[in-house]
């Protein structure tokens, strides 16, 4: 069952230990054939994680702007999304239509990702989902426009969140990780995958 929180539906230990370090090894996998990096920003910032993507599109971000891309900067199309990531769109979302980018976040402990709107995809009314992996977060939820009062919750490796319905344009990030909270990850950190329909 999921519980609510400002829309968001938030599935506590949605994959259970096996399936987490099944899917953190099809990570690795991606990450060996897309290399992690750090985007820049337009405000001339790096992000503090560090990303890639599988699908069709990755996810991109330097001065020119935040934009879909076909390619990894190394200029190799991206890796399909795994089987096993889109088992889990479907058992979240049960919408037929497929995801295009599976967005790889690999936060070090000292990375964290700022409050914002995922808008840069086609059609607001797919959902976005995201998985965490490893060390715990610390999920900050805000509102559809910036401002405002925000809610926070502990994501934990196993847990998906579903960014849908009224909820698809609301503020969210995070805020810090916790580092040595989960024994997952052998060097420590968080991954996140965020899956979204793009066109
Ligand atoms: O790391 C997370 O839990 C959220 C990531 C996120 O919001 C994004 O990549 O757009
Ligand atoms: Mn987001």
């Amino acid at each position: 069952m999921a519980l609510t929180l400002r829309g968001f539906d938030i599935y506590k230990e949605f994959l259970d230990r096996t399936a987490q370090e099944k899917l953190a090894d099809t990570v690795r996998d991606v990450v060996r054939k897309a290399p992690l990096f750090r985007p820049d920003t337009p405000y001339g910032k790096p992000m503090s994680v560090r990303m890639t993507a599988a699908g069709i599109y990755g996810w991109y971000a330097d001065k020119k702007g935040y934009r879909y891309v076909k390619a990894h900067p190394n200029g190799r199309p991206w890796p399909a999304i795994p089987e096993e990531v889109l088992e889990i769109w479907d058992r979240a979302t049960g919408l037929a239509r497929k995801p295009e980018c599976c967005l790889v976040n690999y936060y070090a402990p000292d990375a964290r990702m700022g409050l914002h709107q995922d808008r840069d995809e086609a059609d607001f009314n797919w959902p976005v989902v995201s998985v965490s992996l490893g060390d715990d977060a610390l999920f900050r939820i805000g509102n559809i426009t910036r401002g405002g009062k925000t809610e926070s919750i502990w994501l934990q490796s196993g847990d998906v969140v579903v960014m849908g319905g009224a909820a698809r344009l609301t503020y969210h990030g995070v805020d810090r990780i916790k580092p040595d909270t989960s024994t997952l990850l052998p060097k420590g950190g968080r991954i996140n995958l965020t899956l979204r329909v793009v066109k």
